[in-house]
């Protein structure tokens, strides 16, 4: 898995994403605070590399969501890490029944400073604007439904849900701008494997099977326990696909004649991931960066 690294990168990055940065950079002006979500699991990874070009110096808010699912002690590293920045972060599960107040706190302290800062040069207090970014899926448009206490907005568990950049009324101190889930040009591999693993790129732009080898290997890696429970798995073979075949014949992946049905098996582990089965997993590891 190492070599990875090593490899060529992946250049995804279709034509509405560079499309979103733009009309970001164009609201921009607008905008007082900015809420930067990424994945508990991939801290690393799901943060965009080039984001600090389209929203300027704006105030900002890093949100680590699915905190439900991530290995907090890993994860802890990555927060400790962006505090030491001096950027501010909240960790939120916005699948559960998150608890919004201190966002909106930190929220309205950074817009203290803002409207104190307006005050002094003669001008009139504002209500607040945010931008909420991020990758595919990692969770804006479920904020912002919690935010407003309704649904507001679409959510779906796969990439490119949201596609424009819509204005939300939360209350009248208060509105939100939802965006589509964006990347950067040019992956490395090891991050374009872990937005697939936790399905931040669409399916088919890496092959499934790699995609599967990549999070057997993984758990085999750091979470060798979890690889037990789930798959029954000790140790891995040279060959991936005779784990897929251990793992098809313990889950039933078989077709007619019994041969075993390759392609469910591969759906089946990307598929505990997707759904959240498995629990307690960080991927990017800070030791390594
Ligand atoms: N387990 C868990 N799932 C979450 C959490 N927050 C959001 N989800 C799920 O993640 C999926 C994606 O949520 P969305 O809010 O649509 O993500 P998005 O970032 O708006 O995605 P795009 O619009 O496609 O860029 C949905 O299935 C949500 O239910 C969380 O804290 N924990
Ligand atoms: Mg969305």
């Amino acid at each position: 898995m190492e070599n990875r690294q090593n490899s060529t990168n992946i250049n995804w990055y279709p034509g509405h994403m560079a499309k979103t940065k733009r009309l970001i950079g164009e609201k921009i002006n607008l905008i007082d605070v900015v809420y930067e979500v990424v994945d508990a699991r991939i801290p690393y990874s799901s943060k965009i590399k080039d984001i600090d070009h389209f929203i300027k110096n704006k105030p900002r808010i890093i949100i680590f969501n699915k905190v439900d699912l991530c290995d907090k002690e890993e994860t802890n590293k990555w927060i400790e890490y962006y505090k030491n920045l001096g950027y501010k972060v909240i960790e939120l599960s916005l699948e559960k029944n998150p608890d919004m107040k201190p966002l909106i706190k930190m929220t309205n302290e950074l817009m203290k400073e803002i409207n104190q800062k307006r005050e002094s040069k003669g001008m009139i207090k504002r209500k607040t604007r945010i931008l909420i970014v991020g990758i595919p899926n990692v969770g804006k448009s479920t904020l912002i439904n919690r935010l407003v206490g309704r649904k507001a907005v679409n959510v779906g568990n796969r990439p490119g849900v949201t596609k424009n950049l819509d204005w939300i009324r939360i209350n009248d101190n208060m509105e939100l701008l939802d965006s589509p889930g964006i990347l950067w040009p040019k992956l490395d591999e090891e991050n374009a494997f872990n937005l697939a693993s936790f399905t931040a790129i669409k399916e088919e732009i890496l092959p499934l099977y790699d995609v599967s080898e990549y999070i057997i290997n993984t758990l085999y890696k750091y979470y060798p326990n979890t690889l037990k429970t789930r798959f029954d798995i000790d140790k891995l073979d040279d060959d991936f696909v005779t784990t897929l075949e251990i793992i098809g014949k313990k889950r039933g992946c078989l077709m007619h004649g019994g041969e075993i049905d390759y392609d469910k098996v591969i759906s089946v582990i990307i598929n505990e991931i997707k759904s959240g089965m498995i629990k307690n997993i960080t991927f990017d590891r800070f030791d390594r960066n």
